[in-house]
């Protein structure tokens, strides 16, 4: 009858103005259970410098600890259809809270203050936060950052650790970590603070030293999407925990971290109460 179906057509027209203009994706519905900006498809935000977790290859391709662990869980969740684009760390989380991809990858440490503005799925990387630098900087540990110029990546767990720690030192932000590196090896600032993993891999690449290795296991990586996605956040974590029980996780662990410590947590669980 008209004086329903007017109402519903506003209704429907109100809804479609309000999801257009706030950007925000669909929200989930048979057609799309996920609620994905276009079902089948996952739109992934990572950066493309923070190697070993996600960074891109000589051909521009997204490769990683991260990207391939993401790419399997997609699959498991029937998936095919996975597409990383590289923005600066700072512009990851809001692009994801709205509605710009499905998706934030990057070692993306689950914080409360971050769970304000997003969701993340259950974690699955603890490690450090390292204090990168030249042999002659003068920078040995945490205790002689003082007075020192220290680099972090705008936004990240360093910017507000060091923010926080290292009331004498000078804090210099930079959009991402290649410009940070460089910086550090032309003598501008006198030490990076970055993922441990990066770290390692910009130390064997320009010959720096770790001063310091701070835990950083309280802020355990996620994969981070919009809020109120219950179906999807529980697809993905019903996919990861998948992925660790069948040894996916530990065999991407050893590919990308040869020799790096492996936490238990994300093991096989016949494998977390064994001995050895
Ligand atoms: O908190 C750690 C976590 O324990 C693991 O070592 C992986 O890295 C972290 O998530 C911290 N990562 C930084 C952050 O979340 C920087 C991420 C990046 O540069 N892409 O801010």
């Amino acid at each position: 009858m008209k004086s329903q179906t007017l109402p519903h057509a506003l209704a429907a027209l109100l809804f479609a103005a309000v999801t257009l203009f706030s950007g925000a994706a669909p929200a989930a519905s048979h057609d799309n259970p996920y609620g994905l900006i276009e079902p089948g498809h996952l739109r992934v935000a990572s950066v493309g410098d923070a190697k070993p977790y996600t960074f891109t290859d000589a051909n521009g391709k997204f490769t990683g600890f991260d990207i391939e662990f993401f790419t399997d869980v997609a699959h498991r969740m029937g998936i095919q259809q996975v597409d990383f684009i590289g923005l600066d760390f700072a512009g990851i989380l809001p692009a994801v809270a709205n509605g710009q991809y499905d998706v934030g990858v990057s070692a993306i440490g689950i914080t409360p203050e971050r769970e304000k503005t997003v969701d993340f799925s259950s974690g699955y990387l603890a490690g450090y936060l390292t204090v990168l630098t030249r042999s002659d900087s003068g920078v040995k540990n945490v205790d002689s950052l003082a007075k020192h110029r220290l680099a972090v990546v705008q936004g990240t767990l360093q910017d507000n650790y060091a923010v926080a720690h290292f009331k004498q030192t000078d804090i210099v932000r930079f959009p991402d970590n290649n410009t940070a590196i460089a910086a550090l090896n032309n003598d501008t600032v006198d030490a990076v603070f970055l993922d441990y993993e990066s770290a390692k891999s910009y130390a064997d690449r320009y010959k720096l030293v770790h001063a310091a290795d701070i835990p950083s296991f309280d802020a355990p990586a996620g994969f981070a999407i919009a809020k109120d996605k219950p179906a999807f956040k529980a697809a993905l974590n019903k996919a990861i925990k998948a992925a660790m029980e069948d040894g996916t996780w530990k065999r991407l662990y050893i590919k990308w971290f040869p020799g790096s410590p492996m936490p238990k947590q994300y093991l096989p669980a016949a494998a977390q109460t064994s001995q050895s």
